[in-house]
């Protein structure tokens, strides 16, 4: 077990609470935390410790007004990249996000301002977004001569369908408020704010079995890339691991006996 306290990052900072929930916090306010080479490494890094580091829960937060404003286009500009050069780059992106979404470790990411291009792709990557009524999608890409790299043709597309997300990019769409929720770009949408209620809800997740919630967190995700009746094997072999690990008897022990919660509407 590694604490992820331990690690030396310049551009994302950690909080780890008694309860296993680690807040880190996007620390690039100045530059509405736009994702430099630099930030990409250290998201690699944090995200590919953290299912061996016994974090339970993670908050993905922002310092600023801003949770994101994506590929940092100043860096981009100033180093004038080769096309090699972007693409290994971009791969270092997808290293990052799918260590997110795939490492079997709950992510929930409280929005505001921003979450515009590759912040929508950090965004997308969390399991579980939260918005405030500041949060605004877009994907300003189109207009700047750009093209995703970070995973929005497979993430973004995903939850908000293959045409709106060409809308976005066509168009210069922005979504916020109940409009962004109805689409599928966040799952909570809140009056105040949205690091509380991230927070709240990575506090609940974080209570389930750590064996649960990687398969939750991993399991729904690698079955999604795979066919029916693939899947429907994988979810037999998980199910087989999961629903049998002896962390669980207890909880299974207090529904038996009628001192267990009952899930009621
Ligand atoms: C940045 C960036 C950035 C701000 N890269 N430096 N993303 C975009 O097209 C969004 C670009 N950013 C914006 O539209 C605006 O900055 C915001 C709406 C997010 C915020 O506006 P505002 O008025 O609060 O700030 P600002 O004055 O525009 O910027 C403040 C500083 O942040 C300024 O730096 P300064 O040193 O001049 O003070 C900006 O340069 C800096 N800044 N955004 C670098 N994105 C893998 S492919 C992914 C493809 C993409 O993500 S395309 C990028 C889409």
């Amino acid at each position: 077990m590694t604490d992820p306290r331990s690690l030396n990052l310049t551009n994302i900072a950690l909080d780890l609470h008694d309860d296993g929930v680690l807040v880190a916090r996007l620390n690039r306010p100045a530059k509405r935390n736009a994702l430099n080479a630099e930030t990409v490494e250290e998201l690699v890094t944090l995200f590919s410790m953290l299912p061996r580091s016994g974090v339970r829960a993670v908050v993905l937060a922002a310092e600023g007004d801003h949770f994101c404003a994506g590929l940092d286009l100043v860096e981009h500009h100033r180093e004038d990249r080769s096309p090699a050069d972007f693409m290994h780059l971009c791969l270092r992106w997808h290293e990052a996000f799918n260590k997110m979404e795939y490492g079997g470790v709950p992510v929930i990411a409280a929005l505001k301002g921003a979450v515009v291009g590759g912040g929508l792709e950090l965004a997308s990557s969390a399991h579980i977004r939260v918005a405030d009524a500041s949060t605004y999608f877009a994907l300003p890409e189109g207009q700047r001569g750009l093209f995703t790299g970070g995973g929005a043709t497979i993430r973004v597309a995903g939850l908000v369908g293959k045409a709106r997300m060409i809308d976005m990019m066509l168009t210069g769409r922005i979504y916020k408020g109940q409009e962004a929720v109805d689409v599928g770009l966040t799952q909570y949408l809140v009056e105040g704010s949205s690091f509380d209620t991230a927070l709240e809800l990575a506090r609940r997740a974080a209570q389930n079995l750590p064996l649960t919630n990687f398969a939750i967190c991993s399991a729904i995700s690698h079955m999604g890339n795979m066919s029916a009746l693939d899947a429907s094997y994988a979810e037999a072999v998980v199910a087989g691991v999961v629903n049998t690990q002896p962390a669980a008897r207890a909880r299974l022990a207090a529904f038996a006996d009628g001192s267990g919660p009952r899930i009621r509407g």
